[in-house]
């Protein structure tokens, strides 16, 4: 029941969401910094200003991973605090933080895993039209490298990009995320292969430094079951797969587009301005691509729409996850089954879900590494008697684990868990009231640190290596 010594037992963060400073030490502004300032488009306005303040305090953080037996920890760089304004001068003072996180990580023995990009653009790029501007592209391309040289001496594990379908999806057909657009699924489809792109020349300029690292990138992992065997809602299955899933993965894996996406953006006026060399980019760095990341949450229980497709006015409320909502295309919807169990934000809890999605993707695209880069429960947590009694936490990370381990003993190549989150931090689109993590933080005192409960349990799961998970009998 161990799991191997070379697996990785980790958390994860990213710099929005917990390291405040937003003007500090020459970081420019980000595409984040400004949308919040719209009314109502963060979950009581909150913003990532102090967010927990891990800008000044990450010494402290890093310890309590360290003691919590960590094996690997999962942040991301701020873009802006590393080149302002997003294509000129690097502000060595940014670099000189994160050197820091790395080598206080380092100093404990906890393997740093970057990630580039995770949501917060330079304000500038986005006025310039952000990820459907093909300049992005070569921003983002500078910015890697000069991340690579910097840290790549000591970071050895790098993510171009975090979960792509939710910033393009939410920034251009929801509105929920920068820049607020909703309904452009041309937009979508462009910034997604910009952003295709991006990462497909960052891998090819990454090996030719030979660092000798690995590099990939991560997605919301979501695989679409259908609600029934109902044909239409098989139907259903396949069509939200092919989107949701091979539109992500193909262009990474294998260096080209699914077919039946590309029929359909063609038929409907949606194909993205592909460029040669963006092609060829694509085709290169596919087979020097070391990992894929998966972020795990809950799948998506799916139904055809037949007819006419409802029409929900976009809003946070309705694009932070639950399901309820019409697919963009007007095909499907996800919906709420009363058979499942849900979080309270109304999340799946399905670690079933996620054994058969690993499946799933283990026989569309073979024998991939993969890291599990995010998974973890959103929660309000029982403080009784002063401790932080996050048992639900516990049970959820302990099935999704034993889902894992399941998956690893049928043959899928998982070479690591990063539970979300390290601490508690700010959730983008529903505050601080949403908690994930083994460390809470007290906003009523001082942003005060404390363990919770979850915190001593995943030190024993890590020093057992798993042993001591609770398995089904
Ligand atoms: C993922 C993001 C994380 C985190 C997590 C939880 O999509 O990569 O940054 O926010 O979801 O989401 P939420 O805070 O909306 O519950």
């Amino acid at each position: 029941m161990k799991f191997s010594n070379s697996f990785l037992f980790g958390a994860a963060t990213a710099a929005y969401q917990i390291e405040g400073a937003i003007d500090k030490d020459g970081k420019g502004p980000s595409n984040w910094d400004e949308f919040v300032k719209i009314p109502g488009k963060t979950f009581e306005n909150t913003t990532g200003e102090l967010a927990v303040d891990h800008y000044h305090r990450y010494k402290e953080d890093i310890r309590l991973m360290a003691e919590m037996g960590l094996e690997s920890y999962r942040f991301s760089i701020a873009w802006p605090r590393i080149i302002p304004n997003g294509t000129g001068e690097v502000n060595q003072k940014g670099i000189d933080f994160y050197n820091s996180i790395i080598d206080e990580c380092l100093s404990y023995g906890i393997v740093p895993f970057v990630t580039l990009y995770h949501w917060d653009l330079p304000l500038e790029l986005e006025k310039q039209g952000g990820w459907t501007n093909k300049a992005t592209i070569d921003a983002f391309v500078h910015y890697a490298k000069v991340c690579f040289e910097a840290f790549g001496d000591r970071v050895k594990h790098f993510i171009t990009f975090n979960e792509t379908v939710v910033f393009c999806g939410h920034g251009y057909l929801a509105g929920a995320h920068p820049p607020g657009i909703k309904d452009e699924p041309k937009l979508y489809f462009q910034a997604t292969h910009n952003v295709f792109s991006a990462h497909a020349k960052a891998v090819l300029a990454y090996k030719e430094l030979k660092q000798y690292g690995d590099i990939g990138l991560s997605h919301v992992f979501s695989p679409a079951f259908s609600v029934d065997d109902n044909v239409e809602n098989k139907w259903a299955e396949r069509h939200a797969n092919q989107f949701g899933i091979n539109w992500y993965y193909d262009p990474i894996l294998k260096g080209n587009y699914p077919d039946y996406v590309l029929k359909i953006l063609e038929d409907r006026g949606w194909m993205p301005e592909i460029l040669e060399e963006e092609r060829l980019a694509l085709t290169q760095a596919a087979p020097l691509n070391d990992f894929i990341g998966l972020n795990y949450y809950q799948p998506v229980r799916v139904e055809r729409i037949l007819g006419q497709a409802e029409h929900v006015e976009h809003s946070r409320e309705n694009a932070t996850g639950a399901p309820g909502n019409p697919s963009f295309d007007g095909e499907y919807r996800s919906v709420s089954m009363k058979d499942k169990r849900y979080t309270k934000w109304g999340w799946e809890i399905s670690p079933e879900g996620f054994v058969d999605g690993l499946r799933l993707l283990k026989d569309y695209y073979g024998d991939v590494t993969m890291y599990i880069t995010e998974n973890g429960l959103g929660d309000e947590d029982p403080i009784i008697e002063g401790e932080v009694c996050d048992i639900p936490r516990i049970n959820f990370i302990n099935d999704h684990l034993v889902a894992v381990k399941k998956a690893i003993d049928e043959g899928v190549n998982i070479q690591g868990y990063y539970a979300w989150s390290a601490i508690d931090l700010l959730s983008w689109l529903n505050g601080y009231k949403k908690q994930y993590g083994f460390i809470y933080v007290d906003h009523q005192h001082n942003l005060d640190r404390k363990k919770k409960a979850s915190f001593h349990w995943y030190k024993s799961i890590i020093e057992s290596r798993g042993e001591t998970l609770n398995y089904p009998t």
